[in-house]
């Protein structure tokens, strides 16, 4: 927007050089233009490639940061629980209701009764969930979560397969590819960096084929796929397996490439032919199951195959689903089995994190387990962990990412933890939440479980920017400032070659204060040192920002806003273990990329086989559940909200209106027109929303994005439209969130005018 008027008295205007850092797939340059100590307008990187150009949603800022619904004072809850009846208070008052209860909690239950909260609406090194996690931490500790919603199956996928996290490969080597298969990713929504798009622009524009396997024509399949390939959610297992088959019997496997760099491929081939279960997984099997034509399957595994080098990206969002880290797995190792590792051009699939800088892929070797880990706690660490046994089913020989400590909760399984606690199988009796930067009730399966379960804690405290429907459930609500009202840095998501330094851009709205601030405070009244939240801002963001060794100047990234990383070689994951593979061992146990995994096996969980088979399960379309509620709920990433953080923002509403995605043909069955009333439901719960007709959905799908805020009426129906009231709690073996594996039934309500 550089709409600077002619008349403007322009010596008044100051140009801050900050950043938007939500929790999306970016981290971007915004530049505020401030006048009289407020924000008139946002630019973004207009500097030199690669820029760091902000997304409609960091445009459209301004009306967040002045949203005439942002928390303006410390509030207590004089209502019900959820009824969202608040009288103000003063700091002072809350701060020591909060301490009070903190006290309290840990005397009567200990530490290990307090739950901390940790979301994802900051994605600073600083603020959001950070400072109350160390200030937690001196006091003793908390109950912590295990498994990460964006991507817990990919990551078992990952570790299991290859040991590591670190699989992809920087964005420009996609030019170097002769197919992309974007399978369950939409980047033209998701952003996940912002050069993926324009390198994606590049890829078609130099006619390589690009091919978007998605139940939905999403945007990604509209601008940039060659081919749209439809299928049912949860069965991309099967497609993928078929797959495998095709190339095996085909003989276009790369037996070179299986024979020196991988172990279990005869249990695989055993699997794909039949011979352990007398099923072969021919494209004709798969066809059943996944609803692709088999001769669709087959001609894209043989172009998967003859392409060398191909790149197969297999997006979380199959993933966050039933037995997500089975899909996972099984299209890692379809890139395996066609040699497509290590190469330009090629791609390792599953988690696609990338290390852009030599310098740093040190993960890559072999280091102690977890269990020789726990038993040195960091300073930095909670206490309520230390010295904890891993639990069962993670992958706890192979270090980093498995999320091992046995004291934890799966984040999408807290309901029935708080419900149940220790006599229900959990490791702890909850009594209080403290909750930061997280729309927890919104943002999990299960709404109506959630809120039995919040009800039945005895102090909630949350610390947010908006009365969010969480924050409707708190006994004391803390107004947190916005990121342009404090200094912070950001670190990208996946291994982009740049940092951003969001400068301090206008004061604290009304009486909001920041995370640091509550924090630093908080411990005061608690008698606990607060360490390093006592410095200033900028010297706390020097010292986490030191180990970071590619940032040659921190003053210059404080004055620009963003520094960007000069990269010496353009990464392409594992391709040292490929070129010497004598000095550069898989850092999985056997030290190759393991089809099938040992470490999965000795768990003996049928439910967690060590090499991919594809399962059904209880709300999978052929399930006896599935008679009652034909339809399969998924409930993808919205282009026009970060989650449900900028669900109030005015321009951004204008983009699209929230409404369930159901095709004509499910429509019309059900007398059901573009734009009416109707009811999406289950046993879980009820929403009431407009439906949006369109052929860009497959027949037997609907589809809810996530983040749209949940709002019951009298009767309990949802007429704000969560798609989480009607999505499942719980989780997969491997730690999947099973958030698009869900069963529901869509009825007329009424028209709307
Ligand atoms: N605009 C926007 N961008 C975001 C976010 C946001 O909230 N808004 N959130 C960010 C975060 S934290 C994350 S983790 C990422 C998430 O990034 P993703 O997980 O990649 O995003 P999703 O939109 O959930 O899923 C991607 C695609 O998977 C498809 N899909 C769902 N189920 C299936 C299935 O069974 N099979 C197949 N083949 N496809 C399926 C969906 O239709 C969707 O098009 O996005 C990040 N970017
Ligand atoms: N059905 C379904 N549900 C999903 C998903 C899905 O695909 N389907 N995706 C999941 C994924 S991948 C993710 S990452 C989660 C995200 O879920 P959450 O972590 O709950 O993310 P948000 O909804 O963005 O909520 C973040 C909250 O933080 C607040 N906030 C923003 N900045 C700050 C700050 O600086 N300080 C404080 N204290 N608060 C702040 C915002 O106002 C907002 O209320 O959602 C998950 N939920
Ligand atoms: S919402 Fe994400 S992609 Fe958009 S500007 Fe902010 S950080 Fe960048
Ligand atoms: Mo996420």
């Amino acid at each position: 927007m550089n709409d600077i008027g002619k008349d403007e008295d322009l010596t008044k205007l100051e140009i801050i050089n900050t950043g938007c850092c939500h929790d999306c797939g970016g981290r971007c340059v915004l530049k505020a233009h401030v006048k009289d100590g407020k924000i008139i307008r946002f630019e973004t990187d207009n500097d030199d490639e690669p820029q760091l150009r902000a997304c409609m949603r960091g445009r459209a800022y301004k009306q967040r940061v002045y949203s005439p619904e942002r928390l303006r004072y410390p509030l207590r809850r004089v209502g019900q629980r959820g009824e969202g009846l608040f009288e103000r208070i003063s700091w002072d008052e809350a701060l020591d209701e909060v301490t009070k209860n903190l006290r309290d909690t840990k005397e009567k239950f200990g530490n290990s009764a307090i739950l901390f909260v940790a979301g994802a609406g900051n994605q600073g090194m600083l603020h959001g969930p950070i400072p109350a996690g160390l200030m937690l931490n001196q006091f003793g500790g908390y109950t912590r979560m295990w498994g990460a919603p964006s991507y817990e199956g990919a990551l078992f996928a990952s570790m299991a397969t290859y040991g590591t996290i670190m699989t992809g490969n920087v964005r420009k080597d996609l030019l170097n590819t002769k197919l992309l298969i974007m399978w369950g990713w939409n980047p033209a929504s998701t952003i996940w960096d912002p050069g993926t798009n324009l390198m994606l622009a590049k890829v078609k524009e130099k006619g390589i084929k690009i091919v978007v396997i998605d139940p939905i024509f999403t945007d990604s399949a509209a601008v940039f796929a060659n081919q749209w390939i439809p299928i049912r959610p949860g069965t991309d297992t099967a497609m993928l397996l078929a797959m495998a088959y095709v190339i095996i019997a085909e003989d276009l496997h790369n037996k070179e490439f299986i024979e020196k760099y991988t172990i279990g491929f005869e249990k695989y081939k055993s699997y794909l032919l039949g011979e352990e279960d007398g099923i072969a997984k021919t494209p004709e099997w798969a066809e059943n199951i996944c609803l692709v034509p088999a001769n669709i399957i087959r001609n894209l595994a043989r172009d998967y195959a003859k392409s060398k080098p191909a790149a197969l990206i297999a997006g979380w969002g199959p993933a966050r689903a039933a037995f997500g880290e089975i899909y996972s797995r099984a299209a890692n190792i379809l890139c395996v089995i066609t040699g497509n590792i290590g190469i330009k051009g090629g791609y390792a699939s599953g988690f696609m994190r990338a290390y852009y800088s030599r310098e740093r892929v040190s993960s890559y070797k072999k280091k102690e387990n977890v269990i020789e880990q726990i038993k040195k706690p960091r300073p930095q660490d909670n206490p309520v962990d230390f010295g904890a046994p891993p639990r069962e089913d993670s992958l706890y020989k192979l270090r980093g990412g498995t999320n091992p400590a046995n004291t934890r909760i799966h984040y999408n399984d807290y309901y029935n933890a708080i419900l149940q606690g220790k006599n229900g199988g959990y490791p702890a009796d909850l009594k209080m939440a403290y909750i930061v930067a997280s729309n927890r009730l919104n943002q999990y399966g299960n709404i109506n479980k959630g809120i039995k379960a919040l009800n039945a804690l005895d102090f909630i405290v949350v610390q947010d920017q908006f009365m969010t429907p969480t924050a409707k459930f708190a006994d004391i609500v803390l107004p947190v400032n916005t990121f342009m009202e404090r200094n912070d840095i950001a670190v990208p998501w996946l291994g982009s070659p740049y940092y951003i330094y969001l400068n301090k851009a206008i004061d604290s709205l009304y009486e909001s204060k920041s995370d640091l601030e509550i924090a630093r405070e908080l411990s005061k009244k608690l008698g606990i040192d607060p360490g390093l939240l006592n410095l200033e801002e900028d010297q706390i963001l020097r010292i986490l920002s030191s180990p970071r060794k590619d940032i040659k100047s921190y003053n210059k990234m404080k004055k620009d806003g963003y520094y960007k990383v000069k990269i010496d070689k353009p990464f392409v994951a594992f391709q040292e273990q490929i070129e010497d593979p004598e000095h550069n061992p898989f850092p999985t146990l056997s030290g190759k990329i393991e089809i099938y995994s040992e470490h999965i096996a000795e768990k003996h969980n049928p439910l967690m086989p060590p090499i991919p088979k594809y399962m059904t399960h209880e709300e999978h379309y052929d399930s006896p559940k599935a008679k009652k509620y034909p339809l399969q709920l998924i409930t993808p990433h919205n282009k026009r909200r970060t989650h449900s953080s900028l669900q109030m923002v005015p321009w951004l509403k204008e983009i699209e209106s929230h409404a369930v995605w159901i095709n004509p043909t499910d429509a019309s069955e059900r007398n059901i027109e573009d734009k009416d009333l109707v009811d999406i439901f289950n046993d879980r719960g009820r929403i009431r929303i407009p439906a949006k007709v369109t052929e860009r959905i497959m027949p037997g799908v609907v589809c809810v994005y996530q983040g749209e805020w949940y709002k019951p009426n009298e009767e309990g129906i949802d007429i704000g439209g969560c798609t989480n009231t009607l999505t499942q709690d719980g989780y997969s073996p491997g730690g999947a969130f099973p958030l698009n594996s869900n069963l529901v039934e869509v009825e007329f309500f009424r028209k709307i005018k």
